[in-house]
């Protein structure tokens, strides 16, 4: 039996679709769904989206949060989190798949020049644009951790080139791996197709600027599908208007909903998604929440632990 409440706390998500999930699964935990209903005492377990800084400093007994994004940069940049309260993140084979289509569907985009032959079809023109064998087009995913080796891992399958940077070295069969600020250079310097699936840091915000856009081959493509804060939307723009640049594929934004104003909008070499290459399955999520707090009433810690000195 759970001991204290569950705060559902996620501006702006119809609640009954993830908290029904939760209530099927344990019928006798008392969930609330706004704060005003919650006495800050009774709470134990908190599910939270991008939380107004301080929300969670309000609960003297909570036991864990459970982030429901994979990306937790919303809640770890608040200097008041209670840091003593293990964070618990999404790592779940739905938002790899959905990840893993993202990549796919936007890498293939750029290596067929579907954006140069769509451009040819407004105009009534048949082209025949040749596109270069997957084998000699290099993908480099910058962040080569759940979701960016899930990725990987299909794009292996359809031949491209692979490599990975990451903090820490890996060793992964088929795939270049290059990590730490030494590995940046080498690694940029053979990605025709970057990928950033990086968590956003203070040591990765602003990673995709122009000197990054400099060090990538002439005619490469980049793919944001990690945090808008890493990505300098003016020195883009610049790169791709300069011609060293390609094309962009971007789902995330310094501002979510990206303004209407927004020069990214329209301009011919992006693409813009709204924020759902991979989105949070709310029957998989709740079922990792239940899972731990039944693993907390039995006295076993918490999984999928964010690391607050790091902040991923
Ligand atoms: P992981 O924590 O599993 O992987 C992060 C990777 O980034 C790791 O390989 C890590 O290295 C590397 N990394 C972190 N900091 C640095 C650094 N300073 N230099 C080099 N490498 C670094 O995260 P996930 O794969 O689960 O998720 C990645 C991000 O994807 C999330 O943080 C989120 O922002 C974004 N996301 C976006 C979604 C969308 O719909 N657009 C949906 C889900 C997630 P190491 O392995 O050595 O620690
Ligand atoms: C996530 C996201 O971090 O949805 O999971 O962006």
């Amino acid at each position: 039996m759970p001991q204290g409440a569950l705060l559902f706390q996620a501006t702006g998500y119809r609640h009954e679709i993830w908290t029904d999930h939760l209530r099927r699964l344990i019928p006798e935990l008392d969930i609330r769904v706004a704060e005003e209903e919650a006495a800050p005492d009774d709470i134990a377990y908190c599910v939270a989206w991008r939380p107004k800084p301080g929300a969670l400093k309000r609960y003297p007994n909570l036991k864990v949060v459970f982030s429901m994004g994979a990306g937790v940069d919303g809640i770890v940049a608040d200097p008041t989190y209670p840091r003593h309260v293990p964070l618990s993140r999404v790592v779940d084979d739905t938002l790899s798949q959905g990840m893993t289509e993202y990549v796919v569907l936007h890498t293939l985009y750029w290596h067929r020049r579907m954006s140069d032959l769509a451009s040819l079809q407004k105009l009534h023109k048949w082209r025949q644009i040749a596109a270069p064998r997957a084998d000699s087009v290099r993908v480099g995913i910058l962040g080569f951790g759940v979701l960016g080796q899930a990725a990987a891992t299909a794009l292996r399958a359809l031949n491209y080139r692979l490599s990975g940077w990451s903090a820490t070295p890996k060793h992964v069969e088929g795939v270049g791996t290059f990590h730490g600020e030494s590995g940046l250079v080498p690694f940029l310097a053979e990605a025709d197709i970057l990928v950033c699936l990086l968590p956003l840091t203070p040591a990765t915000r602003g990673i995709l600027n122009a000197k990054t856009f400099a060090q990538l081959p002439k005619g490469a493509a980049v793919i944001n599908c990690a945090r808008g804060g890493h990505l300098i939307e003016e020195d883009l723009i610049a790169a791709l208007d300069s011609g060293h640049l390609a094309g962009a594929t971007l789902d995330v934004f310094q501002t979510e909903p990206l303004p209407e104003a927004s020069p990214l909008w329209a301009h011919p070499k992006i693409v813009v998604t709204p924020h759902v290459a991979a989105m949070t399955d709310p029957a998989s999520f709740m079922r990792h929440v239940a899972d731990t707090i039944r693993r907390m009433d039995r006295g076993l810690p918490p999984e999928n632990l964010v690391d607050f000195d790091r902040g991923y």
